[in-house]
């Protein structure tokens, strides 16, 4: 049980092995969602911290003892992390509630499944293979080498912290990389508790993983721009995404992108209604909908509209909110007051835009089961896709109801839109799934199901939502890359002035 009685946990932040302080020996407070109180002490480190971690994981990609450890024994290191996130998990859960106000059910089950990411990726290290290429020049032995692209920046929002670097690092570690990760000022503890447990006592070396504690400006340029840094991995909003982009390729990095997204959640009328009901309330009041594949606008076929609306009403007002350590709690508060304040502005502005306020619509008080930073579980109706509550990302708990008239007119509306990361579909019909699954256009597709995730399965984003794959085989090839060998075992010469095709 959450003791919420402790003093202020004051943290250090892990560089090169250590424990440290910010080099100008500032301090951020991080708050507790559901009390709104600062609980622990961050380090607010800078460009300096950042030059040092930097340095720290440059000097372990090139000449500490991480690039000459075989593929096999990485993976042992990382089974070895995955073992130790099994022994802690219950920890990590209840920081990452303290810290972000998720609920402890849903951080049961996600810290349950991070160890299988590093099973998998630890797996993978000792099947990452070149090729050898017969070129058309006789006495040529040709060869291509998988090298880890170097020192990756990872920069990690706030709506999952330990999940969305468990997706980056895992594949990175695999792939001989090392590691700068800097969290959200918003939610720095539970990562900084993760290197506690799990990573110091892994015995990675010293400089493999090293993270620097701060705000975006502050932190995240410097190390977006860092010289020595070869990949950015973000997850954030995507005017962030579009800033470390631009950032990014002035000095040619590699970048993966994981976005915001306006999710169509689509229900057609064979659909078995009690399921598509429970897929639709989970796809927006989930994790209070501040998860980037929420399923924000739900397209209802209209032959269905009013029965499914009113079925949706029933089970979304029996939402249970209240205190996230709480097992029977299902909707919790939002983690930041500017969350918090960016959805409510977004209420007023459906309201505004004339869509229908069906259900909630403001903030959710104590007799509700709420407090400080609770929004009430809201449902719009009458939402016209063009609405700005249709297009842009509220990343609350707030539902945009659209009606369409059958598969043409869903697909129309599903993919009108910048974003394309999830879409959901509810259909008995088989051909109907198939078809919808090849023409919306979003990274990941559930039919009959919504927010499901695996390690197995690649995840990103289509058009705004993002570049590149996280999860899945090719993840690792995001910090992969080629290089293409000659020998040339016969005789040199030939023209010096002409380039070498043909034998
Ligand atoms: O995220 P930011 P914010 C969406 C959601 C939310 C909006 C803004 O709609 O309302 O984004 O949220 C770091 N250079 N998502 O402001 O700014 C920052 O410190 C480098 C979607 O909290 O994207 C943090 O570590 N880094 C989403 C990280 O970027 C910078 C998850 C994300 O912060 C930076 C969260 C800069 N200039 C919000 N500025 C998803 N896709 O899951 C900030 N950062």
């Amino acid at each position: 049980m959450l003791d919420r009685r402790t003093k202020l946990m004051e943290y250090q932040t892990y560089i090169d092995g250590q424990w440290v302080d910010a080099a100008s020996g500032k301090t951020l407070q991080s708050s507790d969602p559901y009390t709104g109180e600062p609980w622990a002490l961050i380090p607010e480190c800078d460009k300096t911290d950042v030059d040092r971690a930097v340095e720290a994981a440059s000097r372990a990609f090139d000449s500490g003892p991480w690039p000459q450890l075989t593929p096999t024994a990485r993976g042992k290191v990382m089974r070895r992390i995955a073992e130790l996130i099994e022994k802690h998990a219950q920890h990590l859960g209840e920081i990452e509630v303290r810290d972000n106000g998720k609920l402890i059910s849903e951080m049961a089950a996600q810290t349950k499944y991070m160890p299988e990411w590093f099973y998998y990726y630890a797996g993978l290290a000792d099947k990452i293979q070149g090729a050898v290429v017969s070129v058309d020049r006789q006495d040529h032995f040709n060869y291509i080498l998988r090298e880890p692209v170097g020192v990756c920046a990872f920069i990690i929002p706030w709506n999952s912290p330990l999940m969305l670097a468990t997706w980056k690092l895992a594949p990175a570690l695999a792939a001989g990389c090392t590691v700068v990760i800097k969290p959200s000022e918003f939610t720095s503890a539970s990562l900084l508790e993760f290197i506690k447990l799990v990573i110091e006592p892994a015995e990675l070396p010293p400089g493999v993983v090293n993270v620097v504690t701060g705000y975006g400006p502050v932190v995240g340029e410097p190390l977006v721009t860092h010289p020595k840094v070869a990949k950015v991995a973000f997850t954030g909003g995507s005017a962030t995404g579009a800033r470390v982009n631009e950032l990014a390729a002035k000095s040619f990095k590699k970048v993966s992108l994981e976005l915001g997204g306006k999710s169509p959640n689509i229900v057609f009328d064979d659909c078995i209604l009690e399921d598509a009901v429970s897929g639709a309330v989970s796809g927006i009041f989930a994790a209070t909908g501040q998860t980037c594949i929420a399923g924000s606008r739900l397209l209802l076929q209209e032959t269905i509209h009013d029965q499914f609306v009113e079925k949706l009403i029933a089970m979304a007002r029996t939402a249970r909110l209240g205190d996230p350590a709480l097992a029977e709690t299902q909707v919790g508060p939002v983690t930041t007051p500017a969350q918090y304040q960016k959805i409510l502005s977004y209420i007023d502005i459906a309201k505004g835009e004339g869509a229908h306020c069906a259900l909630g619509g403001g903030p959710a008080s104590e007799a509700e089961g709420g407090g400080k930073y609770f929004v009430k579980p809201t449902i719009f109706t009458g939402v016209d896709n063009k609405m700005r509550i249709a297009q842009e990302e509220v990343f609350g708990p707030v539902l945009s109801v659209i009606k369409f008239k059958d598969e043409a007119d869903a697909i129309r509306i599903a993919n009108d839109i910048a974003y394309g990361l999830g879409a959901g579909v509810w259909t008995q019909s088989v051909k109907r799934a198939h078809t919808m699954a090849k023409r919306i256009k979003a990274g990941t597709v559930w039919v009959n199901t919504y927010r499901a995730v695996s390690f197995l399965m690649p995840f990103g984003g289509y058009k705004s939502s993002g570049l590149g794959r996280e999860n899945g085989m090719e993840a690792i090839d995001g910090y992969l890359q080629s290089k293409s060998v000659w020998i040339n075992n016969g005789p040199g010469g030939g023209n010096p002035f002409v380039m070498k095709t043909a034998s």
